[in-house]
């Protein structure tokens, strides 16, 4: 099977006469091409070759899907649904999801070809889940009478592994609904990292077995006008699962050893015999709360407990410990004691940048978070970055400069929709990926939250994802403004941003 699929893709792509899409595309779809011609799909794929012609779909069609295609086949059959498709053996249009052997590809890339057929190929499942969304993204929102797609033939795979975003449901909570639909967000531009901020000063948001006034005292307390609560580990199972059956990678962050006046309220003693701050923190400073450090065994013992606990939730690789903003001059051994448990129970360590200053083993991921970071004698011994730069990536900072409720510490000007298109990472070297983040000390419900991710977290997905040379802002505005129906179907409460007369 896999052999005679590679062969038919090959025989689709020589009958067909090929350019690059920019700039030269007849016969385009009315429906889904731009006044650039550019297909309207973010992140813009690898190579996108136009076709004569369209497919004109009509709401019946054949779907053969292999066996082991079970959550891209999901994505299909639910996207068929809202669009009223139906699905029969008999119908003359038929979509195929074939896995094939073509290293090229890698484990994220996929085929898309459309001509009298509509051909997904991938080498797994999550090749296949990525060319459904951009098929997703080709098809109007709404139902139609019938459905037009440009003939074309996309090969399609992701420039970093790490395409990320980070909610901080600490400083105010997200519920378990709108992590869902978040995750269902990413998903749709192929965003593969979801990082939790799950534990700071105002608020600890996750369950631990052996320590229920984490929860009962911590996951009590919230920034002013910000909301409590926290997941239980049955939640987080839930959401481990939801996030894997959309290839998304649910990255925890227990936040150490500063930070952490959440925990200290909860469990007294985590906190030095001379601190008399012990009460639950509802303000905006940073940098005054720590882990006592001059004890090691309430310390150690109470981050080998959580830690143990998070790996059994998350089966994430990468296990974030925090590190940032905090002065202690045993700051840098903890930084190496807390990567190196991590690595005792079989996953590699994320810290912030700040933590390249302990002796980490070189497999421990850096989080770049200030641009002007000197982040090199890291790189010199080998670690790898995730790039957050915040003048690019921090969306609690303004869609515009004086947004209501937003911070501008890192840029005065904020950061804009053009600004986050503007990180580019090809100009860092031994990056995973870009993240963008969301703090949430001044964004206290879910319209806020929206308001501030979107539309600029689809610029991070196009930054993960795209090449360098595909990446163009005045497409991307064409491209994305032809997405808002999209957006508007999903529900998101974006920010109407002039530069697309939204
Ligand atoms: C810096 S970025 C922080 C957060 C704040 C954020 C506000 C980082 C590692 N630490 O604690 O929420 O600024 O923009």
């Amino acid at each position: 099977m896999k052999k005679i699929l590679t062969t038919l893709t090959i025989f689709l792509l020589a009958g067909c006469g090929s350019h690059i899409d920019r700039g030269a595309a007849n016969g385009a779809s009315k429906l889904a091409a731009t006044s650039t011609e550019q297909l309207a799909l973010i992140p813009y794929p690898e190579s996108v070759t136009r076709l004569p012609g369209t497919l004109v779909l009509h709401n019946v069609v054949h779907v053969e899907a292999a066996d082991g295609t079970a959550t891209s086949t999901l994505a299909l059959k639910n996207l068929l649904k809202t669009l009223d498709i139906t699905r029969d053996t008999s119908a003359s249009t038929q979509i195929q999801l074939y896995l094939v052997d073509e290293p090229a590809l890698g484990s994220e890339g996929y085929r898309l070809d459309i001509d009298q057929q509509i051909i997904l190929s991938a080498n797994t499942d999550t090749g296949l889940f990525y060319a459904v969304q951009t098929l997703s993204q080709l098809l109007p929102s709404q139902v139609q009478a019938h459905y037009e797609l440009p003939n074309t033939s996309i090969i399609d795979s992701p420039t970093f592994s790490w395409r990320g975003n980070m909610l901080d449901v600490a400083r105010s909570f997200l519920s378990v609904e709108y992590i869902k639909a978040h995750i269902d967000r990413m998903a749709r531009f192929k965003l593969n990292r979801l990082h939790l901020h799950l534990s700071d000063d105002q608020g600890w948001r996750i369950e631990i077995t052996d320590y229920p006034k984490l929860t009962q005292i911590g996951g009590a307390s919230a920034v002013d006008g910000g909301r409590s609560g926290f997941y239980t580990q049955a939640e987080i199972r839930d959401l481990v699962k939801y996030a894997q059956d959309r290839h998304v990678t649910l990255v925890p962050e227990i936040d150490l050893p500063g930070h952490t006046q959440a925990a200290i309220a909860s469990y007294n003693e985590l906190a030095c015999d001379d601190v008399t701050n012990l009460a639950p923190y509802s303000g905006l400073e940073v940098g005054f709360s720590k882990l006592c450090l001059t004890d090691p065994d309430t310390t150690y013992t109470f981050v080998t407990d959580v830690l143990t606990d998070i790996v059994k939730l998350f089966p994430s690789q990468y296990i974030h410990i925090g590190g940032d903003e905090i002065k202690d001059p045993l700051y840098p051994e903890f930084i190496a004691r807390a990567t190196r448990i991590v690595a005792d129970l079989g996953r590699t360590a994320i810290a912030w940048e700040e933590g390249s200053v302990a002796d980490n083993d070189p497999d421990v991921l850096l989080q770049l978070w200030n641009d002007k970071y000197d982040i090199q004698p890291a790189l010199d011994r080998g670690h790898q970055l995730i790039l957050s730069p915040c003048s690019y990536s921090y969306f609690d900072h303004g869609n515009y400069q004086g947004q209501p409720n937003t911070y501008d510490w890192c840029r005065k000007e904020g950061v804009p929709l053009e600004r986050a298109y503007q990180l580019n990472p090809q100009a860092y070297t031994q990056i995973l990926g870009v993240e963008s983040a969301m703090w949430s000390e001044l964004i206290h419900t879910d319209h806020t939250a929206d308001n501030r991710l979107w539309p600029r977290v689809t610029a991070t997905a196009e930054l993960g994802w795209s090449r360098a040379e595909n990446r163009d802002y005045q497409e991307f505005l064409t491209r994305l403004n032809a997405l808002r129906p999209m957006l508007d179907a999903m529900g998101i409460q974006y920010y109407r941003e002039p530069a697309l007369n939204w």
